[in-house]
């Protein structure tokens, strides 16, 4: 939801009207990206905090430092705050933004993946391992070869290979990549170096990992998102194109892949035949939130689906003050995700 439009809002009639509450309320979280690991929901989000840095379209006031990981017996359940997960401080190859992370399993340890400015300002993807689903976690001393931007989501598919998705344009940086390498030039607008309204979007990027999830096992390839016509989403088609948060699930045997709008806020998704896609545009799962920002995920606790996301009601409006919350999300009976509405009309 845009800053301007916050400032008509009772906070208090809207805590009524919102469909659930923060999930803590101690910290303010973000971003949450939950998995189910032995039986219990794991909440990989980002920390927020208010470090004094001025708002612009970079996204330079997001400024997290540290993951803290939330663990839940189940949905309904109160979350606990595990701590200090990875600090900034102890990433040798990162200087700042700690960004929103994933986390996947594999052969009992854990692998936290997180987006962070390195020391040359250019947003890379690192991984941090641990012991625990909760941490703490050991980062490698470099950033994943060959990543850059923002939002790695990794997959786990039935056939046990994991894929990263990832990207986010504007303060993402996505938009400086076309060439294949960083473009530096000025200016630093997050405007400059898209593609035009009426060229094909700027494109999530897919790339399966490793057997020891550190690396890419292949160079990133575009996530297609098409329209009704099988064509490509248009860069200008702003309601509906990629701009950051991918999140990847699988219901019946398709592929789901979801993603914010960014700067007309809707939470959407697209469905396709394998991981790779193309993913056809499907519709919107979530109407705008509080907040300038709205990111998610998707998982399957027992026998229902959850929608875990983030708004800023309890921060009164203030954009990198996130809160992370849960709603149940419902799959019709042609496997459309029904449309959900953050605060009851
Ligand atoms: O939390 C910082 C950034 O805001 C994330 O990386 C984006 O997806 C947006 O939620």
């Amino acid at each position: 939801m845009p800053e301007d439009s916050i400032a008509h809002i009772d906070f208090e009639e809207l805590n009524k009207k919102a469909i659930s509450q923060p999930l803590v309320k101690h910290i303010y979280t973000a971003d949450p990206s939950a998995h189910v690991f032995n039986g219990k929901i794991y909440i990989y989000p980002s920390h927020d905090v208010d470090a004094g840095d001025a708002f612009d379209d970079l996204g330079s006031h997001f400024a997290m430092e540290d993951y803290h990981i939330l663990s839940m017996d189940s949905p309904t359940s109160d979350a606990v705050d595990n701590g200090n997960a990875l600090h900034v401080n102890d990433v040798p190859w990162a200087s700042k933004q700690m960004w929103a992370p994933d986390a996947a399993e594999k052969d009992g340890k854990y692998y936290l993946f997180f987006p962070a400015k390195a020391h040359d300002g250019i947003f890379r993807i690192g991984v941090a391992v641990s012991d625990s689903p909760v941490g703490p976690f050991t980062p490698q001393p470099e950033a994943i070869k060959n990543s850059f931007s923002i939002d790695p989501a990794v997959y786990k598919d039935e056939d046990g290979t994991y894929y990263m998705y990832f990207g986010g344009i504007w303060g993402g940086q996505l938009q400086r990549w076309r060439s294949g390498t960083f473009n530096a030039e000025q200016p630093e607008s997050p405007f400059a170096f898209l593609p035009e309204a009426n060229e094909p979007a700027l494109c999530a990027k897919i790339a399966k990992l490793t057997d020891d999830l550190l690396e890419f096992a292949e160079e990133p390839k575009d996530v297609v998102i098409t329209d009704e016509n099988d064509e490509p989403l248009l860069q200008g088609d702003t309601d509906r194109r990629f701009f950051e948060a991918s999140w990847l699930h699988k219901y019946n045997g398709k592929y789901y892949f979801s993603y914010s709008t960014g700067d007309t806020h809707y939470l959407c998704y697209a469905i396709g035949d394998n991981p790779y896609g193309p993913f056809k545009y499907a519709g919107r799962i979530l109407e705008p939130v509080v907040g300038w920002t709205s990111h998610h995920s998707i998982c399957a606790f027992e026998d229902k689906w959850y929608l875990f996301y983030h708004d800023s009601s309890l921060s009164k409006g203030v954009t990198h003050l996130r809160s992370v919350k849960v709603t149940e999300l419902v799959h019709d009976e042609n496997g459309l995700i029904k449309t959900i509405k953050p605060y009851i009309d």
